[in-house]
């Protein structure tokens, strides 16, 4: 059996409007199978790793549901979250609006812990008329709404599975590093050394 090198858990919270695809991507992400998908009534949690350096990192992946009814809800899990990972219908143009309304009311809540890191999930990127990753960090201006915060916008598309490993790999990338164990060791290391080299300079 392999041995665990170091394992951190954090909680992430997959946002987006109904019909994004975040069902599909967090089963395709964690089975690679495509199935077909109901509306999500209350929320999916799926774990997944992934990795930074040589952590280990289990991401607890809360997909709530995007329904208009669910959105209110959608505060009820910002407390104790490392990241917002939000699903984009990158073919659903006329939704486009709505979707940024929603980022920037997340985004800007009281609830959600200060800088928190962002990545959106530039969906359906195999759609006919799906705008690019660089068209949507235009419309959406994610510089002045994300600004205090790291923030990536991930193209990918749930249905062939390119793209996710990428995008969960960068939230792993963007956590907070002072919650990382082995950064905190690091740092620890690095102060104990600092105190011994002053202390013996005194003596
Ligand atoms: P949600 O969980 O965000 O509400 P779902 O969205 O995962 O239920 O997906 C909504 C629809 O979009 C599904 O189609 C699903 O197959 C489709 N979809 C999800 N991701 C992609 C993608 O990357 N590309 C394409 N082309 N379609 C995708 P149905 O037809 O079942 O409603």
């Amino acid at each position: 059996m392999g041995q665990r090198v170091s394992q951190l858990e954090v909680r992430v919270l997959l946002l987006g409007l109904d019909n994004a695809g975040k069902s599909t991507l967090l089963y395709k992400l964690k089975h690679d199978k495509c199935v077909a998908t109901v509306p999500t009534i209350g929320f999916n949690v799926e774990m997944c790793e992934a990795k930074r350096g040589r952590s280990n990192i289990a991401l607890t992946v809360w997909d709530i549901g995007g329904q208009r009814s669910m959105r209110p809800h959608w505060t009820s899990f910002y407390a104790d979250t490392a990241a917002v990972v939000f699903v984009l219908d990158s073919s659903d143009l006329p939704r486009l609006a709505e979707a940024r309304r929603e980022l920037e009311c997340t985004l800007r809540s009281d609830l959600l812990p200060p800088g928190v890191p962002v990545v959106v999930l530039a969906n359906k990127q195999d759609a006919v008329g799906a705008l690019t990753a660089t068209e949507l960090t235009e419309r959406f201006n994610l510089p002045k709404m994300c600004a205090g915060r790291d923030w990536f916008v991930q193209p990918c598309s749930a249905a062939t599975g390119f793209g996710l490993k990428e995008g969960f790999g960068r939230v792993a990338h963007l956590l907070k590093r002072p919650s990382d164990p082995e950064t905190i060791r690091e740092n620890i290391k690095d102060t104990v050394h600092y105190i011994r080299a002053k202390s013996t300079r005194r003596r």
